[in-house]
């Protein structure tokens, strides 16, 4: 009896000697769970990513299709039938991050394509109308002009070769075309808070970090209201093709060519009448006018005749032309001999801020031509400017403006399943030569969240339905 009994100590102790074995099993389990769950978990985001970037191509895909089908070259898809919201591709959705035509409207995420013509061009547009854009000022505008002329002479508060030797690392003066509206950084005088401003993640919303003034990243005034760089405003991308869709030069009202606007008026019906009344407007020129219209060198007139006219918008206002007869022409007429137009700005899509840097407008003016233009029936036309300025205005606006754009950007964010793997890519689509060519792809996922609050709510929901 005495030798099978064990002393109560010893009892414990080999208890105490369980106790932790089974204590370090479990914690050994918990461990590889945990590391397994950790390792499934980084699995299943970099799934996630994958889903979204499948979902980003699929997007690409499905744009380059609107955009080649278009009815009309130079008219955005219809609206009513392109999904730009919350479109799913498998268990990923992805959604298109557009620019609101009211700037006040920065609550919440507009979404659709982005019309590269709405914008100004950062190489045609004069130092004069860039400096007229919010965050701009006369130094800044000089020293873009600067950057992008071949010469090394500084312009007038301007900035060459000489002030960047000065810099520290010192380099030179591009004296070319800019390549990318962000290269603006390196000209002289650029701040990344010139080309931000508040909309850190440039989605045209005020986020929440960007209305706590200094509280995150970026530093901002808390008023409730979007304050937005020049990059909102710019573009290296809009132009149109001065030929027509059955690849003939488009026909000259510059110097009026009479044969080519008559046969162009005849072919879209119309009436003899009209016709010829409009071409008793533009009698052929001794030396410069008939066939010879087309040959003028940089498609601008030099001359001061009733003949010529120095935009399609002014050889609309003396024609005499109905608005409804204009329209059907109007994509087929120019003043220039180039075979591409870069830079004119869109006056049905721009937003205010960008029309009032164009010649002969200011803010005010430019806010009575966005609510002039709202309800109009021709709605990829010029015509219903003329009635909406004074004459003289009409002329100097004329040259720099179009109702057409044939280049957008898609700001297409994605997320795969979970509401994971978030992922942000612009991408340019041109159709100037038909079909839709991408001529650049820029990662934005750096710049974090963009599609706002309601998005973040509607997938939270989706995760977990109430
Ligand atoms: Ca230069
Ligand atoms: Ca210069
Ligand atoms: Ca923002
Ligand atoms: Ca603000």
């Amino acid at each position: 009896m005495a030798d099978r009994s064990v002393r109560p100590t010893e009892r414990a102790s080999v208890l105490i000697i369980v106790l932790w074995v089974a204590f370090g099993l479990v914690s050994l389990a918990i461990y590889f769970a945990n590391s397994s769950s950790l390792e499934l978990r980084a699995a299943d985001n970099r799934v996630a990513a994958l889903e979204s970037e499948q979902a980003i191509a699929g997007a690409a895909r499905y744009i380059s299709n609107a955009l080649a089908n278009v009815t009309e070259p130079g008219v955005p898809p219809d609206s009513a039938t392109l999904k730009v919201e919350a479109i799913q591709i498998g268990t990923a959705r992805f959604w298109l991050i557009g620019q609101p035509l009211d700037e006040e409207d920065d609550l919440e995420v507009t979404f659709g394509l982005v019309d590269e013509g709405a914008k100004l061009h950062l190489n045609t547009a004069t130092a004069a109308m860039l400096a007229k854009l919010p965050r701009m000022t006369a130094e800044l505008a000089a020293a873009v002009g600067d950057w992008r002329d071949a010469d090394s002479d500084p312009s007038e508060n301007g900035a060459e070769d000489e002030i960047y030797g000065r810099l520290n690392p010192p380099y030179r003066c591009k004296n070319a075309p800019f390549e990318s509206i962000e290269e603006l950084r390196l000209v002289y005088g650029f701040t990344q808070d010139i080309l931000y401003d508040e909309d850190a993640n440039l989605n045209a919303v005020l986020d929440r970090n960007e209305d706590d003034e200094d509280a995150t990243l970026p530093n901002d005034n808390r008023d409730g209201v979007l304050n937005r760089g020049v990059l909102a405003y710019l573009t290296i991308h809009s132009k149109q093709s001065n030929m027509k869709t059955n690849g003939q030069m488009k026909v000259n009202v510059g110097t009026v060519d009479p044969n080519g606007l008559r046969t162009l008026m005849t072919d879209a019906g119309i009436s003899s009448q009209t016709m010829g009344q409009v071409l008793a407007r533009f009698p052929a020129d001794n030396g410069q006018g008939g066939q010879n219209g087309g040959q003028n060198q940089n498609g601008q007139n030099a001359g001061g005749t009733s003949t010529t006219n120095n935009s399609v918008l002014q050889f609309y206002t003396r024609s005499g032309l109905r608005a409804e007869d204009f329209a059907l022409i109007e994509a087929d007429l120019t003043v220039s001999t180039n075979s591409v137009i870069e830079g004119l700005v869109n006056v049905n899509t721009a937003t205010a801020t960008v029309l009032a840097c164009l010649p002969g407008l200011d803010a005010e003016k430019a806010g009575a031509l966005v609510a002039a233009r709202t309800g109009q029936t021709e709605q990829h036309s010029i015509a219903w400017v003329k009635d909406a300025l004074d004459a003289q205005v009409a002329d100097q606006l004329g040259p720099f403006i179009t109702g057409r754009s044939y280049v957008y950007s898609a700001d297409i964010a994605a997320l795969g399943h979970h509401g994971r793997g978030y992922q942000r890519v612009k991408l340019i689509f041109d159709t100037t030569e038909g079909g839709a060519k991408i001529r650049q792809r820029q990662d934005l996922t750096h710049l974090g969240w963009a599609l706002g609050q309601n998005v973040r709510q509607q997938i939270a929901e989706l995760q977990n339905p109430p």
